[in-house]
């Protein structure tokens, strides 16, 4: 026999260090191709190996990130551009130039028929920096409009604005997670990381096993307050008068930090007055939590050395979120729990890139660095850094829900450009906002897959994701971390800084969008220089040498700032404001017709909308749909059983899901995860009545009727 030839040993690609796609802890991971190089698998291209090293998350994974790849699959995803000819025609096969060329001409058809502010974009803080930054530099400069906005005003708007108000400055935690167990009391408002953030809830354990205690408040015996030494579970909406009864007690029991007051704060006057009018026997009457556990977890914030307070969207999805959040502050300014080490309040962001995708530009009233759009100053800081007269940026337009909700109405958007969210599921109200995007003359949507928000636009684009292209995160802790590429797309799919660089071009902008993060991400240094959220000192380099790297960073020399606040806060006066609030009701409280607290919120194995879990087997099977969560006495109130479908009606609409029967849950209230479209829609029924101040609106709570779906005879 004559040899043959051996084949030649595929060279394989080294593994690349990254980060999770989903949530704000951005996990960091490690990814290996799968198979040799040049094959094309039919499964996910890549692997998920752990990176114990990454300080964050040292190595845990959710089942989430461990299945991220799955999406990468040909199968999984788009993998070209998609067209409707006409108006409920069906979606065809485009090319790449044929539907950037409708997209273009269909923005300046309406821009120049209707005005620059006829045409919206809609962004989200799914997004890196760099698209978040570019997509607000094509806004203000290529669109000339005011209306973007995104989904963070879904997300931790009342935190951000609380934040701001307070502290004259907003980043999610003011230290890293590392801290958490090194304080002496924690009290978890609205948070459920034990579904949310599973890696993160080592740091709870750890604050435990230290001596610290928990405390978690929330309607529902969740996972994670299994794990509290306390677990307050007041009604949906509570959280308020929660916060000015606990000062209450605080006040009545000497806890007072009357030093820290008195040199570090302002405005307590008015917030004692407040709380004053919070006494313990009001407050159960409001919230359901009885005056002993007031009294205790009283005790036990107010004489712990140390101690945090985090909020999640429990305590801030309200027509009330700010002051709600504003109230937790002041309880931590007026215990000295804040400006020190081991102590503060902060909010756990929630999306990947919840954190960055605010601060760069995509909100309604923010340019680059978290500048106020209407700040002279701001103003030409940032038009000089794009080359632009600062009169020629458009000032501050609507908020998410309100920019959804006058689409196609005079005076409102009627083309919008929409990437990183599906507002058909997500968005409040949502069978109101599915046909305002239905009443759209051109709705454009970038995705990965064909959402359900995809599956109404005129033109869809594929872009590429998380393991395909090179970019910036901000996590929760205010961490900013670096995405590696680790292979190559599917032929088709385009990334959206090229994508966003193209429609500029045809839109009479052929500079200043670029399609390399790398160059993006230097030019937000620039623009973001000077500003709250001051990235000029921060480089890919150093983010890969040093695990990431906090704002502000003004310097290259500057070594980042874990910690916020610990001299100063960011006030004019260096001083934290305390806040004048006090309990106000939801705006739709339960009544005759619709008796039951609605809350919604989240389950371990799904994530958001569901766009992308939902077309994940693995996680599918372990969250397969929606459901309703009842009391026992309350099922038996209804005579339901479990696992019979339920159906919930509020003043909105109406969903059927199974019912879940548990102990967990308070009887008033009925819980629906909200990640899926279809008949189990939980924002069929959601208000989107908006926080004056934040204009997030009341996704935790509304009042809803529950009643067994009587079967048809046959049926
Ligand atoms: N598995 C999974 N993880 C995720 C996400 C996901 O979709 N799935 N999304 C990410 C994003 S974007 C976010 S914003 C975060 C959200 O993270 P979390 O805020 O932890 O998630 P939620 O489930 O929305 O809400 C938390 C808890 O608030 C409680 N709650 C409801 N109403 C009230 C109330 O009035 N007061 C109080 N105190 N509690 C209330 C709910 O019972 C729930 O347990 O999670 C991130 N991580
Ligand atoms: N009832 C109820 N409703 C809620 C909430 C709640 O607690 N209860 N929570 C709210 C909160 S906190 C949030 S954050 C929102 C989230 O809800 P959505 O804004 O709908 O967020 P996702 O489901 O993550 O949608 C992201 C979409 O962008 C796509 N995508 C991912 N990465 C990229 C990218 O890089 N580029 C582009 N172009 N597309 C990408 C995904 O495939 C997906 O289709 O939901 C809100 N809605
Ligand atoms: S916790 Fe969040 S970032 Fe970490 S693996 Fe899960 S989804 Fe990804
Ligand atoms: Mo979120």
């Amino acid at each position: 026999m004559t040899p043959t030839a051996a084949p030649v040993a595929p060279t394989t690609p080294a593994a690349t260090d990254t980060h999770c796609p989903y949530c704000s802890l951005q996990c960091g991971m490690r990814l290996a191709p799968v198979g040799p190089a040049g094959s094309a698998p039919a499964g996910p291209p890549v692997e998920v190996l752990e990176r114990p090293d990454f300080p964050v998350n040292r190595g845990a994974l959710c089942g989430k990130g461990r299945t991220a790849p799955a999406l990468l699959a040909r199968g999984a995803r788009l993998t070209g551009p998609l067209l409707r000819d006409r108006p409920g025609g069906p979606l065809r096969s485009a090319s790449w130039p044929e539907a950037l060329d409708r997209v273009a001409a269909g923005l300046a058809r309406v821009r120049d028929e209707h005005g620059p502010d006829a045409v919206g974009v809609f962004g989200g803080g799914g997004l890196t920096n760099e698209k978040a930054y570019l997509l607000g530099k094509f806004a203000r400069v290529v669109l000339g409009t005011a209306n973007i906005d995104y989904n963070g005003r879904f997300c931790m708007s009342s935190a951000a604005a609380a934040h701001r108000r307070a502290f004259g400055l907003d980043r999610g935690l003011p230290f890293p997670l590392a801290d958490l167990p090194h304080t002496g009391c924690l009290v978890l408002v609205g948070g459920n990381p034990a579904e949310t953030m599973p890696p993160a809830v080592r740091y709870l354990r750890e604050l435990r096993e230290n001596g610290g205690t928990l405390i978690v408040v929330d309607p529902r015996r969740t996972r994670t307050a299994e794990l509290a030494d306390l677990h307050l579970q007041p009604r949906p909406g509570g959280d308020l008068a929660l916060a000015l009864g606990l000062l209450h007690l605080v006040i009545a029991d000497g806890l007072l930090d009357q030093d820290f007051i008195a040199e570090r704060t302002s405005g307590f006057a008015a917030a004692r007055e407040s709380a004053m009018a919070h006494w313990p026997d009001r407050v159960e009457r409001i919230t359901g939590v009885p005056v002993h556990q007031l009294r205790m977890a009283a005790r036990m914030f107010g004489e712990a050395a140390t101690g945090m307070v985090l909020t999640a969207r429990g305590a801030e999805q309200h027509s009330k979120g700010t002051d709600t959040v504003g109230a937790w502050i002041n309880l931590c300014l007026a215990t000295g729990k804040s400006g020190r080490p081991y102590s503060g309040y902060g909010c756990l962001t929630g999306q990947g890139n919840g954190q960055g995708g605010r601060e760069h530009g995509q909100k309604a009233d923010q340019l680059p660095g978290y500048r106020s759009i209407e700040d002279p100053a701001a103003r030409a800081h940032v038009a000089a850094v794009w080359g632009v007269p600062a009169a020629s940026l458009p000032g501050p337009g609507v908020s998410a829900y309100e920019l959804l909700d006058g689409l196609g109405r005079p005076g409102g958007v009627k083309a919008l450009l929409l990437a990183g969210s599906n507002p058909a599921v997500s968005a409040p109200n949502a069978g109101q906002i599915t046909e305002r995007l239905r009443a759209l003359d051109l709705l454009v949507v970038a995705d990965l897959v064909l959402s359900e928000t995809a599956r109404l636009a005129d033109v869809v684009l594929p872009v590429t994701q998380w393991a395909e292209e090179d970019g910036t995160t901000t996590n929760l802790e205010g961490r900013v971390i670096l995405r590696r590429r680790a292979l190559d797309p599917p032929d088709g799919v385009r990334g959206e800084l090229w994508l966003l660089r193209e429609l500029a071009a045809r839109l009479g902008v052929p500079d200043g969008f670029p399609a390399e993060a790398e160059q993006a991400f230097e030019e937000l240094r620039r623009a973001s220089a000077g500003g709250d959220a001051d990235y000029a000192g921060i480089s890919y380099a150093r983010i890969a040498a040093e695990d990431g790297v906090f704002w502000p960073c003004p310097a290259e020399g500057h070594p980042g700032t874990p910690r916020l606040f610990l001299d100063r806060y960011a006030t004019p006066d260096g001083r934290a404001r305390f806040a004048e609030v006090t309990h106000r009701p939801a705006a739709e409280e339960p009544d005759e017709d619709y008796p039951l607290y609605l809350t919604t919120g989240r389950v371990l194995a799904q994530y958001q909308s569901g766009a992308q879990t939902r077309r994940v087997a693995e996680l599918n099977a372990a969250a397969p749909g929606p459901y309703v969560e009842l009391h026992p006495r309350l099922a038996q109130r209804l005579g339901v059983a479990d696992g019979e479908p339920l159906a919930v009606t509020s003043r909105r609409g109406r969903a059927v899901a199974p019912a879940r029967i548990t102990e967990a849950i308070r009887p008033d209230t009925v819980f629906m995860p909200f990640h899926w479209a279809g008949a189990g829609r939980a924002n069929s029924l959601t208000n989107p009545a908006l926080d004056p101040v934040s204009r997030m609106p009341e996704f935790k709570l509304c009042a809803v009727r529950v009643e067994r779906v009587h079967r048809e005879a046959g049926t």
